[in-house]
């Protein structure tokens, strides 16, 4: 009901914009000033300046028009136009794309930039394309960090019986069940309330977002799990883009491109500054973390959603990427 709801809400005051004043609405999870925020402005902006200003546009921030499942979920119905989004939710709706989210499989940044920016990225998202969906650009989240209210979490052992929120993603819940935890999926626009009323422990997300989001102001825990890389897409809604003529979607295409260069300049940047400014605001930064046992229950539980479909070849791919 309450998607419902936002869905027609959005398809009112964004259809009308989009079609009258060529204004393009940027949505996504995250604050102005965050890695998406920084992204969303460089998409307008490239899109403003390559197409002489016949397209405006303006940032959704905050999941303002609803979690990222409901933004995907609004640019199939056509109520979104463009979305910045992880990649969390969208294998619900393109489930090859679980094959990205498989935990342990990115060896670092350059591993994961090189597939995605591949043969193998165009792949995904021209999957992405055959699902009612457009699929402009990969773009970043991050390595993603366990944090908690509770306690330093250095082994498995030391995730038993956390409430730890996982994104909607069966992959990841897999995992997470795997490794000792007991993971709930929720939306982002309810995570920060549901840490602060003790519904769950804990959380995962990159640098970026913990940082973004100020979960220091309800967790006092992170360690340095690194468990998975977290991609993140710029998309569009086919109702939009269809209609576009060439030279007008190569434009949206340059300025998902542009997008994602600002976004990953700016992870670059916090995973460096972001750990001290976790410290600053009181968060205990656990890093000397032996990955093996996380990543051996991690894989035995959770490769399985992936490959009981569709096997093990695009995970051999992506490993054989160097
Ligand atoms: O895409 O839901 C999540 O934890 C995501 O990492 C966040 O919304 C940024």
């Amino acid at each position: 009901m309450k998607h419902a709801v936002i869905g027609a809400i959005a398809a009112i005051t964004l259809g009308t914009a989009a079609e009258a004043q060529q204004n393009v609405v940027v949505g996504h999870s995250l604050s102005p000033t965050s890695h998406y925020g920084v992204g969303a402005q460089a998409f307008i902006d490239t899109l403003t300046d390559l197409s002489g200003g016949a397209f405006t546009g303006e940032q959704a921030p905050a999941g303002q028009l609803g979690g990222e499942r409901d933004m995907i979920e609004g640019l199939q119905i056509g109520s979104m136009d463009v979305v910045i989004t992880s990649t969390g939710p969208l294998g619900n709706f393109v489930p090859e794309i679980y094959a990205l989210d498989l935990p342990f499989l990115f060896r670092d940044y350059d591993h994961a930039r090189k597939v995605l920016d591949g043969e193998i990225g165009q792949e995904l998202l021209d999957k992405i394309g055959e699902n009612n969906l457009v699929g402009l650009a990969w773009t970043e989240n991050g390595f993603r960090h366990v944090t908690n209210s509770q306690r330093a979490v250095r082994t498995p052992a030391d995730l038993d019986g956390l409430k730890l929120r996982t994104m909607e993603n069966k992959v990841h819940m897999a995992a997470f069940q795997g490794m000792g935890a007991a993971p709930t999926p929720m939306a982002f626009p309810e995570l920060f309330t549901a840490m602060q009323q003790g519904v769950v422990d804990g959380q995962e997300n990159p640098v970026t977002v913990i940082t973004a989001a100020k979960f220091w102001e309800v967790q006092k825990y992170v360690s340095l799990t690194g468990h998975v890389y977290s991609p993140a897409v710029v998309l569009a809604s086919p109702a939009l883009y269809d209609g576009l003529t060439d030279e007008q979607k190569s434009w949206f295409q340059q300025a998902a491109k542009a997008s994602a260069a600002a976004s990953r300049a700016e992870v670059n940047r916090l995973e460096e500054a972001g750990i001290a400014l976790m410290r600053e605001n009181g968060m205990e930064v656990i890093t000397d973390i032996d990955k093996a046992p996380f990543a051996e229950l991690a894989e035995k539980s959770s490769y399985s959603v992936y490959t009981d479909q569709y096997g093990t070849e695009m995970i051999d791919r992506i490993k054989a990427v160097e």
